[in-house]
This record gives C-alpha cells, sequence and structure tokens, in this order.
C-alpha cells in the first residue's frame, strides 16, 4: 500500500484536486473511494466531506491543506511557490474559485443538469437560467486572469490551476459553459493546454453516478 491515502469519490472535483497534486508530485499514492459523510471520512473530516487524507499516522481533511502538505512534504515540482508574491496569488485564486467560482459553476450549474431536485431526472431549467449571468461573468474573469502568462498566478503551473481544471472540465460538457469557453479565447486556450498534462489525463473521472447507472 502507498504511504499517502486520498479517501474520495474520483468523480469529486476536489478528490481531484488532491490526487493531481500527487500526480504532478510523482508521489505514489491509493485512491480509497469512499463517499461523503461515510464512517472512514467523518472520522477525518468534521463534516464529512472529500477528501480526506491519510499519510502514515496523520490524518488531514481540506483539499487546500492536503495539497499544501502535500507541497511541503515531498520533493518535486512546488506547486505553492515560496516566493511570497506568487504564493500569494496562488491562494488568491484557490480561494476566489473555492469560495465562489465553486458554487456557481458546480453546486448551482452542474448540479442542475446531473443532480436535478425535480424528481423527474430532467435538467432544472429555472435553476440553469438563473446561474447563467454568473457562470458567464465568472469564465470571463478566469479568462482576463489567464489572458497574459498562460496561468492563473505567475508564470507556471501552481495549485491554483490544479484547483480550477477539475471545474472546467465538468462545466465545458454542458451547453452554457462549452458557450462560456469557447467566447473566451484565452480560457479555452488554457484549457485545452493543460487538460494534455499527465496529472489531468490520469485523473480523469469516469462518468456520474447517476449516468453510470442509466447506462448499465
Ligand atoms: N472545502 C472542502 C470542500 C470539499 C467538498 O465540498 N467536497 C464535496 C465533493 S466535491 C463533498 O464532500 N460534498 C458532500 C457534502 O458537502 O456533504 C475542500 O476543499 O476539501
Amino acid at each position: 500500500m502507498a504511504e499517502v491515502q486520498i479517501l474520495g469519490f474520483p468523480q469529486s472535483t476536489y478528490t481531484r484536486v488532491a490526487r493531481m497534486v500527487c500526480e504532478e508530485k510523482a508521489i505514489p499514492y491509493d485512491l480509497k473511494p469512499s463517499p461523503p459523510h461515510s464512517a472512514d471520512v467523518t472520522a477525518i473530516h468534521p463534516f464529512g466531506k472529500i477528501p480526506v487524507m491519510r499519510h502514515g499516522d496523520f490524518e488531514l481533511c481540506e483539499s487546500k491543506a492536503i495539497a499544501t502538505y502535500l507541497d511541503l512534504t515531498f520533493p518535486g515540482p512546488k506547486l505553492i511557490p515560496t516566493e511570497p508574491r506568487q504564493a500569494a496569488l496562488t491562494e488568491q485564486w484557490v480561494s476566489l474559485v473555492n469560495t465562489r467560482m465553486d458554487g456557481t459553476m458546480v453546486r448551482t450549474y452542474l448540479f442542475a443538469y446531473i443532480f436535478p431536485k425535480g424528481g423527474d431526472g430532467k435538467p432544472d431549467r429555472a435553476a440553469i437560467e438563473a446561474v447563467v449571468p454568473s457562470l458567464r461573468q465568472q469564465m470571463a474573469v478566469l479568462d482576463g486572469a489567464v489572458a497574459r502568462t498562460g496561468y492563473l498566478a505567475g508564470n507556471g503551473y501552481t495549485l491554483a490551476d490544479i484547483n480550477v481544471m477539475p471545474i472546467l472540465f465538468y462545466v465545458r460538457q454542458f451547453p452554457e459553459g462549452a458557450e462560456g469557453l469557447a467566447a473566451n479565447h484565452h480560457l479555452a486556450a488554457y484549457f485545452e493546454r493543460h487538460s494534455a498534462r499527465p496529472s489531468f489525463r490520469n485523473t480523469t473521472p469516469p462518468p456520474p453516478p447517476r449516468e453510470q447507472s442509466q447506462s448499465n
């Protein structure tokens, strides 16, 4: 068994972030498929969220904390720069994405397609229409941020990029997200380029559970 164990679902964007950090730094790790609120998870995360991590006798929750720990503990490329301004910019973009864009792009937009509340399994059109202006605005913000260097923070690939790529992966699979990407050329080129990285390809999630069961 690898020393580092990540507990979570491969479909979870935050779980993918923790895995991409391992992949970028060539840290051997096991993924233990674990749903939110399962016993293993709630033993580590007080609110039962995924991912959580074990490294020997050390247990940790929250994707940003896990990423920081792995980056400081293991050799390999620095994913959180040490230079103060670059470090702060990395932190800034992780925070902007996690506190604002995740709510818009994943919890509201994506979930209106894959976990609609209506009971008939059909996308929740009202929720989608309501969130699309925010979706468009936030994609334009990202476009502006990556326009100059092709990265969110500074001149290199950091945790800030790792953190947003799994979200863009899902958003572009639905019409308004695909249109948003097509309309924001810098962001489209950014996604295209960074989705070729082995850390991204090696962590491609299987379809969401509902789609899997429909195709079975
Ligand atoms: N702030 C947490 C968020 C983790 C999170 O929301 N994970 C989702 C899956 S992507 C989850 O566990 N959802 C279940 C729930 O919120 O009850 C982190 O960065 O790890």
